[in-house]
């Protein structure tokens, strides 16, 4: 753990798109309340969208914003595992902005380009854990299923209801929630655009752990420091054959994990760690 954990907002209309503090990051993030005061989470970053008045509905502005940051982060050799979090605890974040999107037509998202964060944020190579409390739905689920893994509060609630504003997901949502919880299951939530809760959420595997409601962003973290405490290039390798098992054949992902599991020998890391294991010590992680 260190001190002081440094804040940057996206500042109040500063910037020409006149964004206010819509993405918060904060690294390294605060230690929990069991920790000692001022104590920090190293290599954790905990990124919060903060768009309360609107129950966090993510503007194309906004998603520009966290890709940025994001982006930011997972260049920082000191970064590690990052957290997102919505502000408030009544939604991760409910969707796209609707208002935005209404008057859109099929020319103007095609040509607009503002789909392109949603690749950036696919293309992140540190860990990412949605901490969920409230909703997360259309394109909030779809964010919280963009990261790789969800930490939900029992009061949290997911769901793809865009088929009840006459369109479907756009975000990833038939192929992510199709992947995470089975063919059968997502049509009938996609086609109807039911909800489910954290409990049918956890038995349907679509998230990774469920916690008491004030407890989620600290139980998120807590998971974030256990992967920033392993050796960063084995976490950003393993991160990367694991999600080959959702976008790739089966004979592609193999044949990847192979190469990056022979590259990994190439690493202090590795010499470290199975040196450690046989002089029965712990390692100590270099990031080489
Ligand atoms: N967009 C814009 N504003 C929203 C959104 C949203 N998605 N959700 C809520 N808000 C606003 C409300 O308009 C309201 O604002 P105001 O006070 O100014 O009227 C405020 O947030 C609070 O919301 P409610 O009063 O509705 O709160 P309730 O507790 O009554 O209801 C719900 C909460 C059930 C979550 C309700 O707000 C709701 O149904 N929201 C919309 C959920 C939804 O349909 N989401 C899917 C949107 S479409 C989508 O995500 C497509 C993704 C495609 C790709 C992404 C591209 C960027």
């Amino acid at each position: 753990m260190t001190n002081a954990p440094a804040q940057r907002d996206l500042s109040d209309g500063s910037s020409p798109a006149g964004r206010r503090d819509v993405v918060r990051v904060v690294f390294p993030a605060p230690a929990p309340p069991s920790a000692a005061p001022s104590a920090s989470l190293d290599g954790v970053a905990l990124v919060t969208i903060h768009r309360p008045e609107a129950l966090n509905a993510l503007s194309f502005d906004l998603l520009d914003a966290l890709a940025a940051e994001l982006e930011a982060l997972d260049g920082n050799p000191a970064a590690r595992a990052v957290v997102i979090t919505g502000s408030g605890s009544r939604a991760f974040a409910a969707g796209a902005d609707i208002r935005e999107l209404a008057p859109e037509t099929g020319a103007s998202l095609r040509d607009g380009g503002r789909f392109r964060a949603w690749d950036r944020l696919a293309g992140i190579g540190l860990p990412l854990i949605a901490a969920v409390r409230g909703v997360a739905l259309g394109g909030g689920c779809e964010l919280a299923m963009t990261c790789d893994m969800i930490v939900a509060a029992e009061d949290a609630t997911f769901g793809q209801p865009e088929i009840r504003l006459g369109v479907m997901p756009g975000a990833g949502g038939t192929q992510r929630l199709t992947r995470a919880i089975g063919k059968a299951r997502a049509m009938e939530l996609i086609l109807t655009g039911r909800s489910i809760n954290a409990i049918e959420a956890e038995r349907l595997g679509l998230v990774t752990t469920v916690v008491p409601d004030e407890a989620t962003v600290d139980a998120a973290l807590e998971l974030a420091a256990r992967i920033a405490a392993m050796p960063p290039i084995a976490v950003r390798a393993a991160k990367s054959a694991v999600r080959d098992a959702d976008e790739r054949s089966l004979a592609d992902g193999l044949a990847r994990e192979r190469d990056t599991f022979f590259g990994l020998f190439d690493t202090h890391d590795q010499a470290e760690g199975m040196a450690a294991f046989v002089e029965k010590r712990p390692p100590v992680w270099t990031g080489r």
